[in-house]
């Protein structure tokens, strides 16, 4: 159980009561509970890749093969992970606050299945539940919704579980186990090996027949989605003060996310971030005022907002 120092809770519980504006931050943290990794530090590694490296256009572009089965594969664990309590809170704090609005960083859609409620969540980094066409040009075809595992044959995922498994019973893990004389896999364990695929293996886009699909999550370099932005924008921008931002489970070292510390502190807020690691500051460092909740989200968020 994390101890949680008293006063501090206190001294939040009396703030947040006063409180009228409200952001929070997300980060991968707080899906850890939840079973699903996080990007930087331990488990941040897909097979021998580093994640971060898979989520760039050009690891795209060099193997798109690969980089669909990182991203089939955490389709697959996402949808078989389970929102935690955090989640939950956040989602509860939203209905009760109207004043409250949640950047997601996150891509898995567990707030989304704790119902938060949707136009107060803003998805900074888009969803692996949507697809678009990798063609932004000429076909523009998305981001559409999409739920389908496997979302094409070749790219079912072998789940580790014997054949007789639901999930092979459905058929999620029938392609490796014939590759693989339906020996036990998990496509996450580098010493699995991985099939080589080829473009036309993969999800094309059903509106050109001629593009592949992408997951519609933004990748390094990319802009945020303009309407995300905007309304963050508007939100930060409204002449009342801000009066907290709950930074939980995110390093605080991609942009502009990281960035809207600063911007919500620049309109009064003051900063409480929730994190497994103290060093996991938020971008400006500490201030006065500040309050660190150290531990697992899963077990701090809740009693924060209750
Ligand atoms: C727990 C826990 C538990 C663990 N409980 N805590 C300004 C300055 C410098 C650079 C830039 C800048 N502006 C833009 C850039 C470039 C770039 C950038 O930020 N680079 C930096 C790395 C320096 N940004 C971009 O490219 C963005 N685009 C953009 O700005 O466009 C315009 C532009 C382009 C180019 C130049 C200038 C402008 C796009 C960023 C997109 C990020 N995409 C990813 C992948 C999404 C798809 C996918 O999921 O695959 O988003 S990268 C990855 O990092 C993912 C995450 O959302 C994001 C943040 O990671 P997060 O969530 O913080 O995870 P971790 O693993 O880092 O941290 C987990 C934390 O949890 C840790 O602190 C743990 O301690 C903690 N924890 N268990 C509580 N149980």
């Amino acid at each position: 159980d994390a101890v949680i120092d008293k006063e501090r809770m206190d001294s939040f519980h009396a703030h947040l009561s006063k409180s009228t504006r409200v952001l929070s931050l997300l980060g991968a943290g707080l899906s850890a509970t939840s079973g699903l990794p996080t990007f930087r530090g331990a488990g941040g590694l897909w097979r021998t890749h580093d994640s971060i490296s898979l989520a760039t256009p050009e690891a795209f572009d060099a193997n798109p093969g690969l980089v669909w089965q990182f991203y089939s594969y955490r389709r697959h664990m996402a949808m078989q992970a389970q929102p935690n309590a955090a989640h939950y809170a956040l989602a509860e704090l939203s209905r009760k606050m109207p004043g409250f609005m949640t950047l997601s960083q996150n891509v898995d859609g567990l707030s989304q299945r704790a119902d938060h409620p949707r136009e107060q969540l803003q998805l900074l980094h888009g969803t692996l539940f949507e697809v678009r066409c990798m063609d932004r040009d000429v076909c523009r075809y998305g981001p559409e919704a999409n739920f389908t595992d496997p979302i094409c044959p070749a790219l079912a995922i072998p789940t580790g579980a014997d054949p007789t498994s639901n999930e092979a019973r459905k058929g999620i893990s029938e392609y490796l186990h014939t590759k693989h004389q339906g020996k036990d896999l998990d496509i996450s364990d580098a010493a699995v090996p991985l099939p080589d695929l080829a473009p036309e293996d993969l999800p094309i886009c059903p509106q050109c027949k001629k593009h592949l699909l992408r997951p519609g999550v933004v990748w390094f370099g990319e802009s945020l989605p303009s309407e995300v932005l905007q309304t963050v924008d508007d939100f930060i921008n409204q002449p009342e003060k801000i009066d907290i931002i709950i930074v939980i489970g995110t390093s605080a070292k991609v942009y502009p996310a990281a960035g809207y510390i600063e911007e919500a502190r620049d309109k009064g807020a003051r900063v409480c971030v929730v994190n497994m690691d103290e060093n996991d500051r938020p971008s400006g460092g500490w201030e006065e005022g500040d309050w660190f909740f150290k531990g697992d989200a899963a077990q701090i968020v809740p009693r924060l907002l209750e």
